[in-house]
């Protein structure tokens, strides 16, 4: 019997786990671990202090939080605050790095890309959110080109930002479909969710449903306040209803009730986890053609998707919302979306960025995941 493989997971720098600051990662840390260590992995998680992720147990490592990407200048130089927490992160998987087969990176930041050929191709990536600075982007190349093998993202579009085609996985993302319920018979109203903020579009689907007449229920943590006054102000005859931030079990047990999730990004979404929720719930998904969702959604067969920032064609598709099979929805979430879809693919990955090593030893490790079938 082989020994199992030994995986170190080094979290986001931007805040602690369960502190809601690292967003989407939060859950995807949780997701991987979770799945992996029922595979058989032994998964140890770092990072920062007060950091909590259910039944894992977390290293904490103390120190100034990172400032966040998303509020960074394209052009901005690489900036890191005194008694860095993502320098002592770092400080710390070196120390340790040779009681592990392979060190996975979560952090959208330069400093664990550019030490990757540091760690001797051990090291590996999951790039969270699509390109938003040269430095990283400069970063992710030269992994890449150091370490083949070393970058998964979550989609094609979001690759292709960073100016990549080829040489890099594609992971796409998955939940627990379990907390997750099929609804068949929806209300007359439709569902926004995400953080409320001038990249996501809330605007557009505030004035779908106010041309429409379809109430919308709003879900999510509001992170700029000006722009969402700036909303109520110009839709003030808009039937929208602000539910807040919910925790999933209530966040599904609202989406579920709904017609669609709209979704109107002005960015390229990396992913987009609230469209593989709504569909979890049998919820169709209408988005813009633009980023991960485009990879989602079967347009026609589980949501529309329409023309970026045009309203018109997003009351078209809302209109004609009932030519979609909710139980087509909750299907490509069970074929697709599952941890177990997602398990299968995180283990080719860790294939895939160790067979440019020669360590015959990890080869046999593989050879019995393969054969297990
Ligand atoms: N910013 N600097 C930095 N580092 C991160 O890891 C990071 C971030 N901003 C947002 C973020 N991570 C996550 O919330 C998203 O990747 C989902």
């Amino acid at each position: 019997m082989n020994k199992p493989l030994k995986l170190l997971l080094v979290s986001t720098p931007v805040g602690p786990l369960g502190s809601g600051l690292g967003g989407g990662v939060e859950l995807t840390v949780l997701n991987i671990a979770t799945i992996l260590r029922k595979r058989g992995y032994e998964i140890t998680i770092v990072a920062p202090e007060t950091s909590q992720l259910e039944s894992f147990s977390v290293v904490e490592i103390p120190g100034e939080l990172q400032i966040l990407a998303q509020t960074k200048n394209r052009h901005d130089p690489v900036i890191l605050p005194d008694n860095s927490v993502l320098t002592n992160l770092w400080n710390y998987a070196r120390e340790v790095a040779d009681q592990y087969d392979i060190i996975v990176n979560f952090a959208y930041d330069w400093l664990p890309l550019f030490l990757t050929p540091f760690f001797k191709g051990k090291l590996i990536h999951l790039v969270s959110m699509a390109s938003l600075t040269d430095v990283m982007d400069r970063a992710v190349q030269e992994a890449i080109k150091h370490c083949p093998g070393s970058i998964a993202f979550h989609t094609h579009s979001q690759a292709e930002t960073f100016g990549l085609k080829a040489g890099y996985f594609c992971l796409s993302n998955a939940i627990e479909l379990s907390e997750y319920h099929f609804c068949k018979e929806p209300k007359n109203q439709l569902a926004w969710v995400g953080r409320i903020s001038p990249e996501k579009g809330l605007e557009d689907a505030v004035i779908a449903s106010a041309r429409t007449g379809i109430p919308l229920l709003i879900m999510g943590k509001i992170q700029d306040e000006n722009y969402w006054q700036k909303i109520i102000q110009n839709n003030s005859q808009a039937p929208i209803e602000y539910l807040g931030f919910l925790s999933t079990e209530k966040l599904q047990a609202k989406l579920g009730q709904c017609l669609a999730l709209v979704m109107t990004h002005r960015w390229i979404e990396a992913f987009g986890n609230v469209a593989i929720e709504a569909l979890a719930c049998g919820v169709p998904v209408i988005s813009y053609r633009r980023g991960g969702p485009t990879e989602i959604i079967r347009d026609g067969v589980t949501g529309w998707l329409v023309e970026p920032d045009n309203i018109n064609q997003l009351v078209n598709a809302i209109q004609k919302i009932d030519k979609i099979d909710r139980l087509a929805c909750r299907q490509q979430a069970e074929m697709e979306y599952s941890l177990d879809a997602l398990g299968d693919r995180i283990e080719q990955w860790l294939l895939e960025s160790t067979v440019n090593r020669q360590q015959p030893t990890f080869y046999d490790q593989f050879s019995r995941i393969k054969t297990r079938g």
